[in-house]
């Protein structure tokens, strides 16, 4: 079993409905359990202007599928939950899924960059993410608590 931790993103149709559909597929995936799953927050865009704010949150599993299985499988939910794959990068969007680690893996190939390369750039998936995995040490990056501790909170606070 790999500790794998998910990053959950929305900003179009019903982003709170979506995410809360996302976390109920990642509690159903094959192979894997969800260990936890943090509240939802409001964010500020990043990314082309004009988007509506994102409704963010993250996910902590325990998984005996490979990163790519894994990544595969997110995909699946994506489209499940009604995403299309076109428009640019960064925009708008029904549901993202991230893979954000996969217990000590570092890889870079076409399709997957472990871990996530915008991590430690952003305070809507730290700070989600810290509320659930916040001794987590993640490769070339640090603990997670100390991540999020590094960056401000701007444009982000709960979904309510
Ligand atoms: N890919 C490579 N590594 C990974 C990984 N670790 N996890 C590849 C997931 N996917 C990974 O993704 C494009 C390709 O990335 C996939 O085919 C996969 O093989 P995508 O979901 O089709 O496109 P994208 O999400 O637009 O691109 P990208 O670069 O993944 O963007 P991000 O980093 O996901 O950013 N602002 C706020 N406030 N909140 C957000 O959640 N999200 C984004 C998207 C932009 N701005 C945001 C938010
Ligand atoms: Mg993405």
């Amino acid at each position: 079993m790999t500790l794998a931790a998910i990053g959950l993103g929305a900003n179009l149709g019903d982003p709170a409905v979506q995410i809360e559909q996302a976390i109920l597929h990642l509690a159903g995936m094959t192979l894997s359990t969800l260990l936890a799953r943090s509240r939802l927050y409001r964010s500020a865009p990043i990314g082309p202007a004009g988007q509506p704010d994102y409704c963010n949150a993250a996910a902590l599993l325990e998984t005996d599928l490979a990163p790519r299985q894994l990544l595969t499988a997110l995909q699946g939910i994506e489209t499940a939950c009604g995403r299309q794959r076109a428009g640019p990068r960064w925009g708008a969007r029904v549901l993202d899924l991230d893979l954000l680690f996969f217990g000590n893996v570092v890889c870079t190939d076409e399709h997957l960059t472990l871990p996530h390369p915008e991590l430690a750039r952003r305070n809507f998936v730290l700070t989600p993410l810290a509320e659930i995995a916040s001794a987590v040490s993640i490769p070339g990056l640090g603990v997670v608590a100390d991540l999020a501790a590094a960056l401000p909170q701007d444009g982000l606070c709960l979904w309510q």
